[in-house]
C-alpha cells in the first residue's frame, strides 16, 4: 500500500456549484406524511414534516412525482404535468410548500417524467384519436410487422421486451396499430424526434421553474432518443423477447436533446439550479460527457451498476451475494472516472430499490451497526449524496407474505406472468418478491411506535412494516449512535469538511473480502474511511508502518465509539483525519 503525499486537487470549479457540497434527501410523498387520514401521503403532510428534514440538515428535497395521475405506476404515468392529483393536495399546497422550505433553506427539485405520459394524458387521448391527427407521431406509432396478423405470435413491431414484462408494444384497435410502451402499457413513449414535443416539454419545465422549483430529477432521461429505424434486439437462448435496450438507450441524438434543453430552460438561471439525470445502464464513459460543465447537458446522473452487482443472468428477481471487492470496484471505477470531468451522484436506496440495510448490510443482528457502516462508506466518497425516507432510520425490507399486499405495478406484472404463464411456484416467487420488490421502500414512513407509525390516522394504502414499534424516528431522536444521529454527523461533515468534496479517491485494500477502505486526499487535509462490512471482527492495525500516517490521526466517527488502532468490530466504520482545514462552505 501506498499513501499518496502530493497534493492531488480534484476541484472540479471555481467557485463549486453549491450542489457539490448538499446532500439530497427523496420524499416518496405517497408514503411519507398522511395530513387528512385517507392513509396517502400527500403535500401538507411533507410540509408538517419539515423540521425532521431541517434537524437532519439536509439541503435539497426531491419529491416523486405529484402530479395529476391514474396512478398505475404510483404517478409516473402522468396525465396533467401542471397541475397536482387530488390525492396530494393542490397547487397552492405546492406554492405553499415551496416557501416553507425555502425559508429554512432547504430547496425542492421536482421529479420529471418525460420519456412518456400516462396514456390519459390529452395529448396521448389526442393521438390515439386517428391516424392524421396533428398529435399523432407525438407518440411512437407502428403496424403490425410485416406479413403478421394481428394477434399472431411475433407480430408487434419489434420483439423488444417492456421493464415491466412483456412486450414493449400494445396494439389499439381504434386505429389499428401498435404504440411503444418501454414501461407499463398506460405509459406510452413520447416521440422526442418531433420537435413540438420538445418545444411543449421545454415550456413546461420553464412554468415549473419560474413558480419557484429549484431543478429537476429526470426519470429514465437516457431512454429519450431511440434508434428510430426501431431495430429488433438480440436474442437470448430460450428468450421469448429480445433485448432492445441497445436501441432505445443513450440514443443517436440524446446529448442534442439534453443540451437543447439546458439551453432552452436553464440558460441563464443554472448557477442557482440542480439537475439529475437517472440513467440505468449508463457507462462512465457515458456518465463523464452527460456531465461534463463545458457540455452543458446535467449536473449528475444516477448509474445502476452498484445496484445491478447482486442481479442474475435472469435479471433482478433472483439475487446473489456480492463480493465486496466487486462493490468497492465499481464504486472505485466511478469514482475515478468522473473525477476532474462531471460529479457523482451517491445513493443506496430509493423507491425502486430494496431497502440497503437488509440488501448490503444484516438487518438482523447487526442492523444498527450494518445501517451505519453502509452509510459511512457511501457519505464519504465524492459527489452528491441522496437519502431516500427511511434510510436515515435503518428502515428495512419488508416481509409480505401474500401477493395481495404488494402494489407496484413491476411487482404484480412480474408475479402473474412466472406464475401464471411460466407456472414458476408461488411460494418461490413470493420468496423473491420479498428481496427485490420495489415495495420494499414503498411502506409507510416509521415516524413512531404507535399504530399507524405515526404516518396515517387511516388505513394506508400499503401495508406498514411491523417493526415500526422498534424501528422509528420518534425513538432515535437525540439518542446518541442511533442511525438517525449517525446520517447527521455525515450531513454534517460534508458541510465542513472541504476534502469530502475536493479530495481525491483512493481505493485501499481492493481484494479485501470484509473491509473497505479508502482515502480521501486534497489541499484540504486528508481522510481515512475503514469500514468493517462482516459479521466478523477484522484486524485494521494502524499501528503499524504501512498505516503510519494515521497511526495518530484525529477519530471524527466511529459507529461503535470504541476504535483501538487495531482492529474493526462487525460492522465497525470509522473516519479519521489529518491535517485538516475545516469551513462551512
Ligand atoms: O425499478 C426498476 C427495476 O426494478 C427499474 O428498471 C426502473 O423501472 C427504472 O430504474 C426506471 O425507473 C423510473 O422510471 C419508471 C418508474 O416506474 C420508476 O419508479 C422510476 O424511478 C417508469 O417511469
Amino acid at each position: 500500500m501506498t499513501l499518496v503525499q502530493s497534493d492531488a486537487d480534484n476541484e472540479v470549479r471555481d467557485p463549486a456549484p453549491w450542489w457539490q457540497s448538499a446532500v439530497v434527501y427523496q420524499v416518496y410523498p405517497r408514503s411519507f406524511a398522511d395530513s387528512d387520514g385517507d392513509g396517502i401521503g400527500d403535500v401538507r403532510g411533507v410540509i408538517q414534516q419539515l423540521d425532521h428534514l431541517v434537524y437532519l440538515g439536509i439541503d435539497v428535497i426531491w419529491l416523486s412525482p405529484i402530479y395529476q395521475s391514474p396512478n398505475d405506476d404510483n404517478g409516473y404515468d402522468i396525465s396533467d404535468y401542471e397541475n397536482i392529483d387530488p390525492t396530494f393536495g393542490t397547487l397552492a399546497d405546492v406554492d405553499e410548500l415551496i416557501a416553507a422550505a425555502h425559508a429554512r433553506g432547504v430547496r425542492i427539485v421536482m421529479d420529471l417524467v418525460v420519456n412518456h405520459t400516462s396514456d390519459e394524458h390529452p395529448w396521448f387521448i389526442e393521438s390515439s384519436s386517428s391516424s392524421t391527427n396533428p398529435k399523432r407521431d407525438w407518440y411512437w406509432w407502428r403496424p403490425a410487422r410485416d406479413g403478421h396478423s394481428i394477434g399472431d405470435y411475433g407480430a408487434e413491431p419489434t420483439n423488444w421486451e417492456s421493464f415491466f414484462s412483456g412486450s414493449t408494444w400494445q396494439f389499439d384497435d381504434r386505429t389499428g396499430e401498435y404504440y411503444l410502451h418501454l414501461f407499463s402499457k398506460k405509459q406510452p413513449d413520447l416521440n422526442w424526434e418531433n420537435p413540438e414535443v420538445r418545444h411543449a416539454i421545454h415550456g413546461m419545465m420553464n412554468r415549473w421553474l419560474d413558480r419557484g422549483i429549484d431543478g429537476f430529477r429526470m426519470d429514465v432521461i437516457n431512454l429519450i432518443s431511440k434508434d428510430p429505424s426501431l431495430p429488433d434486439g438480440a436474442v437470448g437462448p430460450q428468450a421469448r423477447w429480445g433485448n432492445g435496450f441497445p436501441h432505445y438507450s443513450a440514443g443517436p441524438r440524446i446529448h442534442e436533446f439534453l443540451h437543447e434543453m439546458h439551453q432552452a430552460v436553464f440558460a441563464g438561471r443554472d448557477s442557482v439550479l440542480m439537475t439529475v439525470g437517472e440513467m440505468p445502464g449508463v457507462t462512465v464513459d457515458e456518465g463523464r460527457m452527460f456531465t461534463a460543465p463545458g457540455r452543458q447537458e446535467l449536473d449528475m446522473v444516477f448509474q445502476f451498476e452498484h445496484v445491478g452487482l447482486d442481479h442474475g443472468d435472469a435479471g433482478k428477481w433472483i439475487v446473489h451475494p456480492v463480493p465486496l471487492p466487486k462493490l468497492k470496484a465499481s464504486f472505485a471505477r466511478w469514482q475515478t472516472g468522473l473525477a476532474g470531468h462531471g460529479w457523482n451522484s451517491l445513493y443506496w436506496n430509493n423507491h425502486d430499490q430494496p431497502r440497503v440495510v437488509s440488501r448490503f448490510g444484516n438487518d438482523g443482528a447487526y442492523w444498527r451497526e450494518s445501517a451505519t457502516a453502509l452509510a459511512t462508506v457511501l457519505h464519504m466518497q465524492q459527489g452528491t449524496p441522496f437519502i431516500y425516507q427511511g434510510e436515515e432510520i435503518g428502515m428495512t425490507n419488508v416481509r409480505f407474505t401474500s401477493i395481495d399486499d404488494y402494489r407496484d405495478v413491476e411487482t404484480l406484472n412480474y408475479f402473474r406472468e412466472a406464475v401464471r404463464d411460466r407456472g414458476l411456484d408461488a411460494a418461490l416467487v413470493l420468496s423473491s418478491l420479498r428481496e427485490t420488490s420495489r415495495d420494499n421502500a414503498r411502506t409507510p414512513m416509521q415516524w413512531s411506535g404507535r399504530d399507524g407509525a405515526g404516518f396515517s390516522d387511516g388505513e394506508p394504502w400499503i401495508p406498514t412494516n411491523r417493526n415500526h414499534r422498534v424501528i422509528n424516528v420518534e425513538d432515535q431522536r437525540g439518542v446518541d449512535g442511533s442511525v438517525l444521529e449517525h446520517y447527521r454527523k455525515l450531513i454534517a461533515m460534508r458541510h465542513t469538511l472541504p476534502v469530502i468534496r475536493t479530495g481525491e479517491f483512493l481505493l485501499l485494500e481492493p481484494k479485501h473480502m470484509s473491509l473497505f477502505v479508502f482515502e480521501r486526499v486534497s489541499s484540504h487535509g486528508r481522510l481515512l474511511v475503514a469500514a468493517n462490512l462482516s459479521n466478523l471482527v477484522e484486524t485494521l492495525d494502524l499501528t503499524s508502518e504501512t498505516w503510519a500516517p494515521f497511526r495518530d490521526a484525529d477519530i471524527l466517527l466511529d459507529n461503535q465509539q470504541n476504535f483501538v488502532f487495531r482492529q474493526l468490530l462487525p460492522w465497525q466504520a470509522v473516519v479519521l483525519a489529518r491535517d485538516m482545514h475545516s469551513s462551512r462552505h
